[in-house]
């Protein structure tokens, strides 16, 4: 890294990253600690109204103290009562204030005027706006039925309405990125072994006591959620060793005391080889696995070819470094941390596998429920108010072909895989999908092959979102509600079950500007127009209070006590009575519903194809101090980290003539081009992949600060392989290739693909 670079990275105000550059001692934090005290910048300095609430800049939802003066939200700060983040909040969670002071932000409710995609807007009243919205849903649902309707949603302010669509009886309520574009497979794959979802919303992995770490991408530092990055850096400070598998040299990997540079779409067979190797060597615990696991047997049987020389070739990796790895893992069972991953939509093929060989590798050195390895969710009491659900009456009637028929592991989850529902609009079958409402999501930017989405969204009757920002969403949108943010509102109570429970409950800073109005009061509108009998608490503080109160609480009450109460955890259990929360009270090593459905019942590996010669493979990841594209204009943020950069290996660049910081253009393997990005030079990343952080490139004019900064790995990314566990879509299955001026430039084969891998096979000249 340059000194430039290391100047502007460390700059950042990412608390938790900067954690991250400091020494394994931990220095860092009793420093901040010591600052705030010295410069009084602790809750109750600014001598301002201060009003507990949750932060949702990302999905970690760090409890905050927003403090108000004169009617002005002017800082925040993390909740002092909170045990996971205390004080503290990321970059991020403290530019919530741009995010409410944003001008460019969607202020009256707005009509399409031009093309959908075009941006021409007129402003109308709110009665107008709902009227249009519910007349075409009852349309809609009259004409084509109720599976024609569709519902984007994600984050607590999609649920109201989300209840509205369940209401209305279609079974594609839920298309949730967050599943579908995110830990879909993880999900599945734990809960399929230990009967719950061990990383979805919260990473059930004790870091913080663990004696050594393993993470395979899992890029934490970059990945910012800050009682997880405390934990990590806990653990680190502690004398944890650490395990880095990633193609790239992340922030993580800076850290580690063994990094693996992984070929990418590999990793499954570097796991089966090292639960190999462990079975082979008796590293594993004998007696934890004979009381708690079931299957060890066909474990051993099914993976004892894998060799780590096999792997080494596989992999390209060097043998003595993925034993090394290994042994150094195993050395300090049961405390190991085998990191479950989050983001896990990565090939399509293999993506459950993955996860289901990291959750036998934790099994078989006993790292559940013992300190340091998976731990157990703390059951955090909470009530739900009656007022706050619409569907409860309502029954779904399955249709005679469902969009979820596909995919046998999408059960028990809610939802229906995004991929579906854009094939089946543009389509048609296997039924029609004719309206599509949205709320919370950047569909364009964040579900893969941004190009058919577009498309799908042409076909629609009708198409709206409750939105912020007028971004992607909101240009492709025929009606535009303005919606509050987070520090506008209530919702309900909000539990965190990992290493430090609480209940907390996220309540308005402030009110909504301009004619902006709540979640829940447009669910209720909405639900009046469609002749639905529900939403009847007469505002969201009225359904808050109901809920606490049947936990003999109320918001009073609970604010005198700092907005949060924290609760015992109860993390650990013996290992002679795992009782895990699966049938059998056992581990499933080998799955035995995946035969039943033809897929592998334990992990195979199978190759994604390689990069076409003159390509190299298009990955991508985070920015400590941005949140996919939704905070793309924000002022603060925006001045910290305006663009992205393309990350380049060195060497390539050398060969075809590249420097630091050049203007190129990506190409993708379907001839779809990136916006002009500036090339970093890097040895930390592999020959044959190049890496663009994610959310950049804004498509949208009316997002002034965002508009077209950086280049957008989204719309590169247009060949995607659906997993068949449960429908989620692949986003690491495109290559690209450099443009300089109009030239292209070929990226050298470095690192020889061996005969075992497939190559991708181009479509054109
Ligand atoms: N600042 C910030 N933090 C965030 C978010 C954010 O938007 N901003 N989003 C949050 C959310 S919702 C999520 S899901 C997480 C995502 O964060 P993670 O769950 O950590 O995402 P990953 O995809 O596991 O990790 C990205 C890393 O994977 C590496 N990689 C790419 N391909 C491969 C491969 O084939 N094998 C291996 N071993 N590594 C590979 C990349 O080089 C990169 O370093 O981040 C969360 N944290
Ligand atoms: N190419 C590519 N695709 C990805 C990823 C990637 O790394 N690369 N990451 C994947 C992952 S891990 C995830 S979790 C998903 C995330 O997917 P999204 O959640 O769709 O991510 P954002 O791009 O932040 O889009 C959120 C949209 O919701 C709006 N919004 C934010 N808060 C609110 C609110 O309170 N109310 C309302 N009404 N609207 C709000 C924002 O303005 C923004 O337009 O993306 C996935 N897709
Ligand atoms: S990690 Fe940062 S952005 Fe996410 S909830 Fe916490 S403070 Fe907010
Ligand atoms: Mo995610």
């Amino acid at each position: 890294m340059k000194r430039r670079d290391f100047l502007k990275f460390s700059a950042s105000t990412a608390l938790a990253l900067a954690a991250l550059d400091m020494d394994k001692k931990g220095g860092f934090f009793k420093a901040a600690t010591s600052y705030a005290k010295e410069t009084g910048s602790l809750p109750g300095s600014l001598g301002a109204k201060e009003v507990p609430s949750v932060c949702e800049m990302c999905f970690w939802r760090c409890p905050i103290v927003g403090k108000v003066k004169g009617g002005r939200l002017v800082k925040i700060e993390g909740n002092p009562k909170s045990p996971a983040n205390g004080t503290r909040v990321c970059a991020r969670g403290n530019s919530g204030v741009q995010l409410v002071y944003d001008p460019d932000r969607l202020k009256y409710p707005l009509k399409r005027m031009g093309e959908r995609g075009e941006g021409k807007w007129a402003k109308i009243s709110w009665d107008e706006a709902l009227d249009e919205v519910a007349h075409n849903m009852d349309k809609v649902r009259k004409k084509y039925g109720p599976h024609a309707l569709a519902y984007f949603d994600h984050g607590a302010s999609a649920e109201f309405t989300r209840e509205i669509f369940k209401a209305l009886g279609t079974e594609n309520y839920s298309s949730e990125p967050a599943f579908f574009q995110c830990v879909g497979p993880v999900a599945i794959a734990y809960l399929n072994t230990m009967g719950f979802v061990v990383s979805g919303t919260r990473q059930y992995i004790d870091m913080a006591n663990a004696k050594a770490i393993l993470l395979v991408a899992s890029h934490i530092g970059e990945n910012v959620h800050v009682s997880h990055v405390r934990e990590f850096i806990e653990g680190l400070s502690k004398g944890a060793k650490l395990v880095v598998v990633d193609p790239r040299f992340s922030a993580a990997a800076n850290k580690a005391d063994i990094y693996l540079p992984i070929r990418p779409g590999t990793d499954t067979a570097l796991l089966l080889a090292w639960i190999n190797y462990v079975i082979q060597h008796g590293l594993y615990e004998k007696e934890f696995v004979e009381r708690n696991c079931i299957g060890f047997d066909k474990v051993r049987a099914a993976v004892k070819d894998y060799t780590l020389e096999w792997a080494a070739k596989i992999c390209d990796l060097d043998v003595k470094d993925i034993e090394a790895a290994i042994k150094l893992l195993a050395e300090n069972r049961p405390h190991v941390a085998v990191h479950p991953g989050r983001h896990s939509t990565w090939y399509g093929t293999g993506d459950v596998e993955r996860h289901h060989a990291l959750s036998i590798l934790a099994s078989i050195f006993g790292a559940v429920g013992q300190k340091g390895g998976i731990y157990f969710p703390t059951p955090v009491k909470k009530a739900h108010a009656h007022c706050a659900a619409c569907s409860e009456e309502h029954e779904i009637e399955e249709p005679d072909v469902s969009l979820r028929d596909n995919f046998p592991f999408v059960e028990p989850l809610p939802g229906t895989p995004t991929g579906a529902i854009i094939e089946a609009t543009l389509t048609g079958k296997p039924y029609p999908i004719r309206l599509w409402g949205i709320n919370g999501v950047n569909i364009i930017q964040t579900i893969p092959d941004p190009y058919k989405t577009m498309e799908a969204i042409k076909k629609l009757d009708f198409i709206y979102c409750e939105e912020m920002l007028p971004g992607e969403t909101a240009i492709w949108s025929d009606i535009v509600l303005p919606s509050a943010t987070y520090l506008e509102r209530y919702d309900a109570l909000y539990a965190y079950d990992g290493l430090t429970p609480y209940l907390t409950v996220r309540q308005p800073v402030i009110d909504p500007p301009f004619e902006v109005k709540t979640p829940y009061w447009i669910a209720k509108e909405l639900a009046k127009r469609l002749g639905l009998k529900c939403f009847t608490c007469e505002n969201e503080r009225e359904f808050i209070e109901e809920e606490l109160k049947e936990l003999g609480n109320s918001l009073e009450k609970l604010n005198q006590k700092g907005g949060l109460i924290t609760i015992k955890p109860n993390p650990y259990r013996s290992p002679d009575k795992l009782e895990m929360p699966t049938e059998s009270g056992k581990i499933l090593l080998y799955v035995e519903d995946y035969e039943d459905e033809d897929l592998d019942p334990v992990p195979r590996f199978v190759p994604t194809p390689a990069p076409p010669k003159g390509y190299a493979r298009l990955i991508y990841g985070r920015v400590p101090v941005h949140t996919f594209s939704r905070t793309m204009n924000n002022l603060w943020l925006h001045n910290e980290w305006p663009e992205n950069h393309a990350w380049i290996n060195d060497q390539v660049a050398k060969k075809i003539g590249i420097k630091d910081g050049d203007e190129i253009v990506l190409e993708n393997q379907d001839g779809r081009r990136s916006n002009p990005v500036k090339a970093k030079v890097t040895p930390g990343i592999r020959p044959d992949c190049i890496y663009l952080p994610h959310g950049f490139g804004s498509k949208s004019k009316h997002l002034t600060k965002a508009y077209g900064k950086g280049a957008s790995d989204q719309f590169l990314i247009t060949k995607t392989v659906t997993d068949p566990f449960m429908g989620s879509t692949s986003k690491r299955t495109n290559f690209v290739r450099i443009l300089k001026g109009e030239k292209a430039l070929e990226i050298p084969e470095l690192r020889p693909v061996p005969k075992e891998i497939p190559r991708f096979e181009l479509k054109r000249a």
